[in-house]
């Protein structure tokens, strides 16, 4: 088949095929600046706001991308390249594809290259939200001082180049920086990224850093800018080759880099914006005055779920979570964690039926067409785990409750971090400490608590005898018996303790 190039120009002629925005992108405003254009956002929000474009009178809330770090360079290439249009896929439960071309980017900037235009986007009068997805180690939270960190070099570049900054912290300041001293108003900063009270973490962090490098802006942030919470769901595995051929091969459409996510997807805000927002409800979207119980529960079963099926799976060589899903043995260790370590410390979730999210959960790690890459869901976990697991461990320590699910799950990410599967194959480590982990991880061969003594991840679990007891147990067991075996013997444990 032959195929179209997606842009503005061919969008008349790929509609035979996929559906299209339907509204006139050129009249759209960019009411909303979001950083961190990557394969989550555009599955998400971007989708949600496509929809609300669809719908009269809101054509002040289109979104200027902003690709914030070298890396994302190819991003920005592909979405410029590409007027801001590129494709989503939807694989739905029974394989068949919902493909649309979403149409609510309508600028991206990139900030290496040019960050005074980002500073200046930011500042604009027209910006009445900045929304982020700068992934949870963006926020800079060190957990050992449970503080700012400082120590972070380019933290330290921002407060010694405050007008060609490189962090989120320093773009924000320099464009609030701007909005005050020209007397406007200010703004909402709405994080969506998976950090239990987003809004709050984020607030603290901004604070921290514009007390050092801003202090007379600190008094108007408080008054001028608001910081809603908000949970945010929808599985988004990365692109793969395959997926941007069958795109162009079977619909004609040749776009760099298309979006593919599972069909379920979940947005709840606190209804907290300064300078107005979109009604982001009229597509889905819910709004409700305390977000942080969906927040608990969607953090510590789905994605503390993922990095369980993901720790687990990859060391038993798997590569995708659906097949880590489809392990008997795992699964049900999954279901047991749940059930018996995470449940007890959610509390009472009003209006939610956890048994079905549960079910749901399980349904949709199952999606054989998803393909979600273990590699992706481990990538991180030094700052994924201490958000999405460890409170779950600190609560039932707190209630004397059941961690040995947990506690197994770090043994496990302590062996992973060795580099190799139960099979000698190399394992891939993506994550900002990988050197760290690894160096931790050889040391732990001789004494395991090594591992759980990384402060930055652990804080002061190390000095929690149960936990640290139930962990090496682990460490010693999975060395000395194999993971299954282990798994096996932990399920039937905590099978016999409920049954006695
Ligand atoms: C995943 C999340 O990165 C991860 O470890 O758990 O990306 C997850 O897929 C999303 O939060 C789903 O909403």
């Amino acid at each position: 088949m032959e195929s179209i190039k997606l842009n503005t120009e061919n969008l008349g002629r790929i509609a035979d095929s996929v559906a299209i925005p339907l509204y006139d992108r050129s009249k759209i405003k960019a009411g909303i600046v979001h950083v961190g254009i990557g394969g989550f956002h555009r599955a998400h929000q971007a989708l949600y706001t496509d929809q609300l474009l669809h719908k009269k009178g809101n054509e002040n809330w289109g979104i200027c991308g902003v690709a914030l770090l070298d890396f994302d360079r190819k991003i920005y290439n592909t979405l410029k390249e590409q007027d801001g249009l590129y494709t989503l896929i939807v694989k739905e439960l029974d394989g068949s594809l919902t493909t649309t071309v979403i149409g609510s980017i309508v600028d991206v900037l990139y900030a290496p290259e040019d960050p005074k235009a980002v500073i200046e986007k930011m500042a604009s009068p027209e910006t009445k939200i900045i929304t982020l997805t700068i992934t949870e180690g963006g926020y800079n939270y060190n957990e050992a001082t449970k503080q700012f960190d400082f120590s972070n070099p380019l933290v330290q570049h921002d407060l010694k180049h405050p007008s060609e900054p490189k962090t989120i912290f320093g773009y924000l300041t320099q464009a609030l920086k701007l909005r005050k001293e020209r007397d406007q108003k200010g703004l909402a900063l709405q994080s969506c990224d998976n950090v239990q009270g987003n809004g709050h973490i984020l607030q603290s962090m901004l604070l921290s850093f514009v007390e050092k490098a801003e202090p007379g802006l600190v008094d108007w942030i408080k008054k001028e800018i608001s910081f809603p919470n908000s949970m945010v769901d929808r599985i988004t595995p990365a692109t793969s080759s395959l997926d941007v051929t069958a795109l162009k091969d079977t619909m004609g459409v040749d776009d760099e880099w298309p979006v593919v996510c599972e069909p379920f997807k979940q947005w709840v805000i606190e209804d907290d914006f300064i300078t107005g927002r979109p009604a982001w409800e009229d597509v889905g979207a819910q709004f409700v005055n305390d977000v942080v119980p969906y927040e608990k529960m969607k953090l510590a079963l789905l994605n503390a779920g993922h990095s369980v099926l993901g720790i687990l799976g990859a060391l038993k060589g798997y590569s995708t979570i659906d097949q880590a899903a489809g392990d008997i043995n795992i699964a049900r260790f999954l279901g047991l964690y749940m059930d018996n370590e995470v449940t007890p410390t959610l509390g009472d979730l009003e209006g939610v039926d956890l048994k079905k999210y549960k079910h749901s959960l399980i349904q949709r790690f199952g999606n054989i067409y998803i393909k979600d890459q273990i590699e992706r869901i481990c990538s991180e976990s030094s700052a994924k785990l201490p958000i999405f697991l460890l409170p779950t461990i600190t609560a039932q320590l707190k209630t004397r409750g059941n961690i040995d699910f947990a506690a197994f799950v770090i043994a496990a990410w302590a062996i992973y971090s060795l580099g190799l599967d139960e099979n000698g194959n190399k394992i891939v480590i993506k994550d900002a400490i990988s050197e760290v982990l690894q160096k931790r991880a050889i040391e732990a061969k001789e004494n395991p608590k090594t591992f759980i003594e990384i402060e930055g991840v652990f804080g002061d679990l190390k000095n929690e005898a149960l936990f640290v007891e139930s962990y090496t147990t682990s460490y010693y067991n999975i060395k000395n018996k194999g993971l299954e075996a282990c798994i096996v013997d932990l399920n039937s444990k905590i099978l016999n303790k409920i049954n006695e």
